[in-house]
C-alpha cells in the first residue's frame, strides 16, 4: 500500500531517535516511508519533497531536525499536509535549540512540535496516527487498544509496589 506518512530527518544521526516514531507506525499497522531530508544539505531535495507529498498520497509528516532544526517548519511552508516536528536531542545543548528551532513558527504556518528525543518521537508516531484515525474507525480502534494497554500496565505495576 502506499504510503500514509513520511518519516524525514536531517541526518541519518537522526535515527537512532526517528525509529520510535516509525516503531508507533509499525505497531498500529500504518504505511509510511523514511527518508533523510536535509534542510542544509540537501535543500532542492527537501523543495521537491515537501511539494510533491500530498499528491504522492501522503496525510501526514513527521520531521525530525537537531540543532538549527529548520526541516520542519520549511518542509511545512511548502506542504499543506499537518507537519510534526520531533526536537532531536543534541550534545551541545541538549536538545534546547532544536526545540525552539521547531517550535517557534511565525502564525500561519503551523508545526505541531512535541517534546525532545525519544518520547517526542513516540508520540509523533502515535499523533500521526490520530491524524489518520480521524477519518479511518479501525486506526482509531487500534490507538485506542494501545492506550487500554498501557492504563492495564500502569495498574498491574501499581499492585506490585
Ligand atoms: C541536523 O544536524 C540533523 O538533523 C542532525 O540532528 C544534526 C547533526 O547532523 P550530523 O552532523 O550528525 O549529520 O541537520
Amino acid at each position: 500500500m502506499a504510503a500514509q506518512v513520511g518519516v524525514i530527518m536531517g541526518s541519518t544521526s537522526d535515527w537512532e531517535t526517528m525509529q520510535h516514531a516509525c516503531t508507533v507506525l509499525d505497531e498500529l499497522g500504518i504505511d509510511y516511508e523514511k527518508k533523510v531530508v536535509s534542510a542544509h544539505r540537501t535543500p532542492d531535495l527537501m523543495f521537491r519533497y515537501a511539494e510533491e507529498a500530498a499528491e504522492r498520497g501522503l496525510q501526514v509528516i513527521i520531521a525530525g531536525a537537531g540543532g538549527a532544526a529548520h526541516l520542519p517548519g520549511m518542509v511545512a511552508a511548502k506542504t499543506p499536509l499537518p507537519v510534526i516536528g520531533v526536537p532531536v536531542q543534541t550534545k551541545a545543548l541538549n536538545g534546547l535549540d532544536s526545540l525552539l528551532s521547531i517550535v517557534q513558527m511565525p502564525g500561519g504556518i503551523p508545526v505541531a512540535t512535541v517534546a525532545i528525543g525519544k518520547a517526542g518521537a513516540t508520540n509523533a508516531g502515535l499523533l500521526a496516527a490520530q491524524m489518520i484515525g480521524a477519518t479511518n474507525k479501525a486506526v482509531q480502534e487500534r490507538v485506542q487498544a494501545r492506550r487500554d494497554r498501557i492504563t492495564a500496565e500502569v495498574l498491574e505495576s501499581s499492585e506490585r509496589l
